[in-house]
């Protein structure tokens, strides 16, 4: 094994993930609206999930609508949170919750409300609150009322949704991130969660016709909030802090043919650095110019969105990192993995019951790739490993999931001891919650237990994993016992 010379720094900013639609449940409590994420049909087994129009009752949504019941347990959560000794909690806002119809002026009070008890009570354990804006949780009226991110006026809902939480929250929150995994709208099967490309007409996503144009509307659009979020952000508080937030799924190149070399660098480009090209250096990279060029994408630039892009920067740089995948050339061995973003298969690597294929050592490659393209701090805010765990005699064995996080933190810790900035890591999740791309609770990440099961049945109680106890001695070590 290498020899560190650097390790985690004092201050490390340890802890854990969720998000809104994911974990709070109570989808339609004190004056929440649905949300996209509500709309998406319980246990399709299919990506992209299934999204109806409208809710309609006879359907079945859950869990999506009961999440793992975080609105009605966050004390209790959060108390176990600081017990596994978390300096950070990652978590977002339910956009309707705070506006139901994403369009109204005056925001829903006891969507707030909810919000300062949870922030409160972050508080009273010291831990700090790392904010998503945006993690699919768009109003349902602004998708099916005006498209969704393909629309213009969505950067004012936006807005307006930002602001009050950037007055609110002035002296609460430092560290927010405009959109989760901004990226997903590079590809066709990474659209279906950020609304504004539904097909009208048809009931639901996997029957829509993949829309370059309005992809890429959608995402010149979130690139514009994002850059006028962090320049309102910064005018109510010159301290908050913004952070980009890519799905960053490292590509490598099947074999040593020129042909997939070069294919891969172009993977690289349009899928991972091309939205962080923009979000930290405030302009549209020349790849993906002639790639709009090349593939006749047009959408609405309008004056002044390149001076905002340029001026609309963020302070660090985060990401999600599940796997890496291979990239060839070659036709028939391309798609052989089966993982959710397509991509060959690497021989040498293990792969989840998902097709995830498992690879610490590309976090420390992705970490350099990184640190060295942007020269920012870095979070890692999403990583971890989806499993069916099992409860037996009241305890979770989930020494998988402990050989999977210690193995990537040992690679984050020699990517400091590279020189880079890594400033703070949040694993998916903080505790047991709904995946996004099953729609079931029993593709568990968590550090924390929920017993409920796909089938809605359970007592909620919240059982502490081994990786609980694991992971309390990594943060109180500040990650030198692994
Ligand atoms: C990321 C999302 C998360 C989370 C995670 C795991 O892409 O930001 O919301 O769900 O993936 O994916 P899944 O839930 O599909 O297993």
């Amino acid at each position: 094994m290498e020899q560190c010379r650097k390790s985690f720094p004092e201050g490390f900013l340890w802890g854990g993930a969720t998000a809104a639609n994911q974990v709070e449940g109570a989808w339609d409590a004190d004056g929440k609206g649905p949300s996209l994420a509500d709309a998406m049909v319980a246990g399709t087994h299919q990506l992209p999930r299934r999204i109806t129009l409208e809710i309609d009752e006879s359907r079945n949504y859950y869990p999506s609508h009961s999440g793992t019941d975080f609105y009605h347990h966050y004390k209790e959560d959060i108390a176990l949170f600081a017990e596994m000794g978390f300096k950070v909690y990652r978590m977002s806002i339910n956009w309707p919750r705070i506006f139901p119809k994403g369009t109204e002026t005056e925001p829903n009070e006891a969507g707030l409300q909810f919000y300062d008890k949870v922030f409160a009570e972050l508080k009273k354990y010291g831990i700090e609150p790392l904010v998503t804006l945006y993690h699919n949780e768009m109003p349902l009226n602004m998708v099916t009322a005006m498209g969704g991110w393909v629309d213009r006026r969505s950067i004012d809902c936006y807005l307006r949704f930002a602001e009050v939480l950037f007055r609110r929250y002035k002296d609460v929150v430092k560290y927010w991130i405009p959109f989760n995994e901004i990226n997903d709208l590079t590809t066709a099967v990474g659209n279906w969660n950020h609304g504004g490309i539904l097909n009208h007409g048809t009931e639901d996503f996997s029957h829509q016709v993949d829309d370059p144009d309005k992809r890429y509307a959608a995402l010149h659009n979130q690139f514009v909030a994002s850059a006028k979020a962090v320049l309102l952000g910064r005018q109510i508080n010159p301290e908050f802090r913004f952070g980009t937030m890519i799905c960053h799924i490292t590509v490598y190149p099947l074999t040593c043919r020129p042909e997939d070399v070069l294919l891969t660098q172009q993977e690289d480009q349009l899928r991972n650095c091309m939205s962080g090209d923009v979000q930290c250096k405030g302009v549209y990279p020349y790849y993906a110019k002639r790639y709009f060029e090349r593939n006749h994408i047009h959408f609405d630039v309008e004056p002044g969105d390149e001076e905002l892009l340029r001026r609309g920067t963020v302070d660090f740089y985060s990401f999600s990192y599940y796997m890496t995948n291979c990239v060839t050339a070659q036709k028939d061995a391309a798609q052989v993995s089966g993982n959710i973003m397509g991509g060959a298969k690497n021989p040498y690597l293990k792969a989840t019951e998902w097709n995830w294929q498992i690879d610490p050592v590309g976090l420390r490659y992705t970490l350099n790739h990184v640190y060295d393209r942007y020269g920012l701090p870095i979070m890692i805010t999403e990583n971890g490993m989806g499993a069916r765990d099992t409860l037996q005699d009241g305890r979770v064995h989930d020494d998988y999931r402990i050989q999977y996080l210690r193995e990537h933190i040992e690679q984050m810790r020699l990517a400091i001891d590279d020189g880079v900035e890594l400033i703070g890591y949040t694993p998916w999740s903080a505790m047991d919650l709904v995946s996004v791309s099953t729609g079931e609770v029993e593709k568990r990440y968590g550090f924390i237990y929920v017993d409920k099961d796909n089938a809605g049945s359970g007592t909620l109680e919240r059982i502490r994993k081994d990786s609980f106890y694991w992971y309390k001695n990594v943060i109180a070590t500040n990650g030198s016992e692994l």
